[in-house]
C-alpha cells in the first residue's frame, strides 16, 4: 500500500498522515454503516419490511483520489484530499423501489449525529449520461483517544435497477477513459430511460399487491 502512495507522490511523514487519515475514514465508514443497519432493523421491526436490499462500502483507492484531484485542478496532498474529495469514504445503499429510496433518505436526514453537508438529487435531476442516484455528503464525529475528527462520508442511495445501469456505465466510462463512442452513449441513455420505466412499473405493481394484501 505504501508503495502505491509513494508512486502517487506522497512521501516521508505524509505516508504516516495518510495511514492516520485512512484509519479515520474507515472508522467513519463503519459508524455510518452500523447506523444504517440499525435503522433497517428498526424499520423491519416496526413495518415488517426491509427498505434496504443491501449495502456496499469502500474507501476510495489512492489512484482514484489523485485522478479526481487532478480533474479538479488540485495537487495531490493529504490536505487537498481531505478538503476537496468528499467521497474518500463511500457507502452505497441499494433498495428495491423508488419509494424505499425516499424513506431511507428521510431517516438519514433525521439523524442528529449526522450533519448533512451536501445533497445531490440525481433522481429528480438525472445527469445527461442518464445517471440516477441520491447522494448525501454527511459528516460524522469519529472519537479518537485525544480528539474528535468530523469526517465526511458520501452516501449514495439507488434502486437495484439504477445500480445495475450505473455499474455498467462506470465500467464503460473507465474502459473508454470517459470518451465512449457516441452510439454507446446513446444506447446508455436509452437504457437509463428503460430503467426508469422499469422502476415505475415495479413500484406500481408492488403498490397494487400491497393494497390487495390490505383489502383481504
Ligand atoms: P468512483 O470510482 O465511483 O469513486 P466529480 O463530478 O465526480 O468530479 P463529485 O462532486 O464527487 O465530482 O461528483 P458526483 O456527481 O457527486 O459523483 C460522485 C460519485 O457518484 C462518482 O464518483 C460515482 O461513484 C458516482 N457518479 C456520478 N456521476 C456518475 C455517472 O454519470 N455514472 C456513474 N456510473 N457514476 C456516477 P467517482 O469518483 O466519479 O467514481
Amino acid at each position: 500500500m505504501n508503495d502505491i502512495i509513494e508512486k502517487l507522490g506522497i512521501k516521508g511523514d505524509d505516508i504516516d498522515s495518510w495511514n492516520e487519515v485512512t484509519l479515520v475514514y474507515s472508522a467513519a465508514l463503519r459508524q455510518v454503516q452500523t447506523k444504517i443497519e440499525i435503522l433497517n432493523e428498526e424499520f423491519q421491526h416496526v413495518h415488517q419490511y426491509n427498505p434496504i436490499e443491501h449495502i456496499k462500502s469502500r474507501i476510495k483507492s489512492p489512484e482514484s483520489i489523485v485522478k479526481k484531484l487532478r480533474r479538479h485542478g488540485y495537487e495531490s496532498t493529504i490536505e487537498n484530499m481531505v478538503n476537496h474529495c468528499n467521497d474518500i469514504a463511500g457507502i452505497r445503499i441499494i433498495c428495491s423501489f423508488t419509494s424505499d429510496l425516499y424513506q431511507i433518505v428521510d431517516m438519514l436526514k433525521k439523524q442528529k449525529d449526522l450533519e448533512i453537508v451536501a445533497i445531490k438529487d440525481y433522481i429528480t435531476y438525472p445527469k445527461a449520461s442518464g445517471y440516477k442516484s441520491y447522494h448525501l455528503i454527511v459528516s460524522i464525529p469519529v472519537y479518537l483517544s485525544d480528539r474528535i475528527v468530523n469526517t465526511r462520508v458520501e452516501i449514495q442511495v439507488r434502486t437495484v435497477a439504477m445500480d445495475f445501469w450505473a455499474s455498467l456505465e462506470h465500467k464503460i466510462h473507465y474502459k473508454f477513459e470517459g470518451d465512449a463512442p457516441e452510439h454507446i452513449k446513446n444506447e446508455l441513455v436509452e437504457c437509463a430511460r428503460m430503467v426508469s420505466d422499469l422502476d415505475a412499473r415495479m413500484l406500481h405493481l408492488n403498490e397494487e399487491i400491497n393494497a390487495k394484501g390490505r383489502a383481504k
